[in-house]
């Protein structure tokens, strides 16, 4: 068995690279469809050649939403687990290399049936909107190349455990499992849809689809799925910054046990995507809001720990007063300086996020755009500028070079134009969102409704937003291009945070992986099985849908 190493293994290096490069062409190309939807919207723009909106919205949500965020959290695991738990075996490594193939080729099909405009499905493909089958399959392909490199990392962490028996788990190898597995367990329910439902009906097998279950087996998965995002930047939070500003991790328990109550709570929640969809009771619908609220907890705990980290940093190196510490911290360093901005932006992120599980103030602002300015500030910033901060160091540690003055600043810049295109595009869809103007629609279908004129000037700053946030995408794909193949060779430190107080028995208790996956089915029985009985009991005789191709 492999030594844990300083350094990502060179080959699992190259596997880790292969991922992060798929990731940012999706961003590139990605980026470039939402800035043609900012413009379409402002109403100022048509698409040429007959292009529709939805086509371009589909590439956006699906290259961004699912694609980008896929492949850069599987490559990040894979070299943290690498640098954390030594080289992975041949069979994992060639196992992760099946799991990457398969999410290409099923991410390639998927695009060329939304290209093709038989997919306008947007990212969340909802019946009874119906694509070409073959959007379907491409996308159970990259969910089962993703649980093939799941696999991969549960029999690397499994071959630690057993040579290093009663030791716990390193912070990075524990928390990429974790989220591996919340990923496993919540893309079953989109698996059961994709492949028992929308394949089949797509194909003609079947002639109608139940719209509700479908709907639901989605959102099973689809918010787990923001957790899934958000968790790699946490790891990043928890585990790197504190060593990028050369302090300690406030402690490592806690951060596992932020991680496990993720798990716990990520998944019996998804119905406050559907608080106002008939045909769930009020009753399930109040019980898995009760569930949102524990799972902010979680969070909470996080910008305790951060604050505490950057607190106790700041005292160590003499600061004073309530805020003293702030001035200690490396401003001029993008490594930190990019996910800082990113844990700022979460703060107005989360709050929004805590309006819509509130029961009634969902209300006021489902299928509104401002649930669109929530998933921008959430995953499109605060998630999105942690990745982006993390490449900073992850890519020339990969490729084995160094990071150069000039292009700190740059990245310092990019975090600036993310920053402030962000603050226009996603603060004036909140503001729109509150006076009524809907989400997923392009401007033609409502340009003729008298709201619609309250609306415009929001847009307008949508569009200003969006060309800012065009640019920081020129920007960050400069910084990755001269990372990966252009800046000076040299070593670059992948950094591992020290806990404050190294160790911790409660720890331990925290890898009992029997205890807390028997937890989660629990609470996914407890919420789900009686709502899911009604909806296939009461169903109405199904949808025969709209077929988009
Ligand atoms: Fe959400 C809709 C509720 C978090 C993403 N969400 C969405 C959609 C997406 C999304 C993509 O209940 C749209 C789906 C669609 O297409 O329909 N969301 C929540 C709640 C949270 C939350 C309660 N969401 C996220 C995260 C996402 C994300 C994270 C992506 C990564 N969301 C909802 C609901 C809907 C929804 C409803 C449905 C709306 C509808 O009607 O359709 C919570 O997890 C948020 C908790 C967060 C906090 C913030 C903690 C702050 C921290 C930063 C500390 C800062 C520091 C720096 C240390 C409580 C940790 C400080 C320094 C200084 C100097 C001050």
């Amino acid at each position: 068995m492999a030594q844990p190493l300083e350094k990502v293994d060179r080959r699992d290096a190259k596997l880790a690279l292969a991922h992060l490069f798929v990731a940012f062409t999706a961003l590139a190309l990605g980026g470039f469809a939402g800035l043609l939807q900012t413009l379409v919207r402002s109403g100022k723009f048509e698409l040429p050649a007959g292009i529709s909106y939805y086509t371009i919205l589909t590439t956006h949500g699906v290259l961004l939403g699912l694609v980008l965020t896929t492949f850069f959290i599987i490559g990040f695991q894979f070299a943290a687990v690498s640098r954390t738990t030594g080289a992975l075996s041949d069979g994992s490594r060639r196992t992760g290399w099946i799991g990457f193939w398969l999410m290409t080729i099923g991410t390639a099909m998927s695009a060329f049936f939304i290209l093709t405009g038989k997919a306008s499905v947007l990212y969340t493909f909802y019946a009874p909107l119906q694509a070409h089958a073959g959007f379907y399959i491409g996308l159970a392909l990259v969910v089962v190349g993703s649980w093939v490199s799941g696999f991969a990392m549960f029999a690397h962490y499994a071959r630690w455990r057993k040579t290093h028996r009663g030791q716990v788990s390193p912070l990075l190898a524990f928390m990429s499992v974790t989220n591996m597995v919340l990923w496993l367990v919540c893309s079953l329910g989109v698996a059961a849809t994709v492949v028992f439902q929308l394949i089949p009906w797509s194909l003609g097998l079947t002639d109608r689809v139940n719209v509700l279950l479908s709907r639901t087996l989605f959102w099973y998965f689809g918010h787990p799925l923001v957790y899934f995002w958000l968790l790699p930047a946490y790891m990043v939070w928890y585990a790197v910054i504190p060593k990028v500003i050369g302090g300690k991790m406030f402690s490592d328990s806690l951060a596992r046990l932020a991680f496990i109550l993720f798990l716990l709570f990520s998944i019996p929640v998804g119905f406050h995507h559907q608080l106002l969809e008939p045909g769930i009771s009020p009753f399930w619908k109040y019980v898995q809001v009760v569930l949102t609220f524990m799972v902010i907890i979680p969070s909470l705990m996080t910008a305790f720990a951060m604050f505490a980290t950057f607190e106790s940093y700041g005292r160590s190196q003499g600061a004073t007063g309530l805020f003293g510490w702030l001035r200690k911290l490396p401003w001029s360093d993008a490594r930190f300086f990019a996910p800082f901005v990113g844990m700022l932006f979460f703060i107005p992120a989360g709050t929004g996020g805590i309006i819509n599980a509130s029961h009634q103030l969902n209300q006021v602002v489902h299928n509104t755009i401002w649930v669109t300015g929530h998933f921008h500030l959430t995953v499109a910033t605060t998630v999105v500028l942690t990745f982006f901060g993390a490449s900073y160091w992850l890519i020339p540690h990969l490729t084995g070079r160094v990071m150069t003055k000039a292009m700190n600043r740059l990245a310092i810049i990019q975090t600036i134009v993310w920053a402030v295109g962000m603050t226009f595009m996603s603060g004036s869809m909140h503001f729109a969102g509150l006076l009524g103007a809907p989400r997923r629609s392009a401007f033609s279908t409502y340009s003729n409704s008298p709201q619609a004129l309250e609306w415009i000037p929001y847009q307008i700053a949508q569009a200003v937003g969006g060309t800012i946030l065009f640019i920081g995408i020129i920007l960050i794909l400069v910084i990755v291009i001269n990372l990966a193949f252009f800046a000076p060779k040299g070593e670059t430190e992948f950094p591992v945070a020290e806990a404050a107080a190294p160790y911790e028995r409660a720890a331990l208790a925290l890898e009992n992986w029997k205890l807390w996956i028997g937890l989660v089915v629990a609470l996914i029985l407890i919420a789900y099985t009686v709502p899911i009985i009604d909806i296939i009991q009461n169903a109405p005789p199904g949808s025969k849908g709209y077929k988009l191709w």
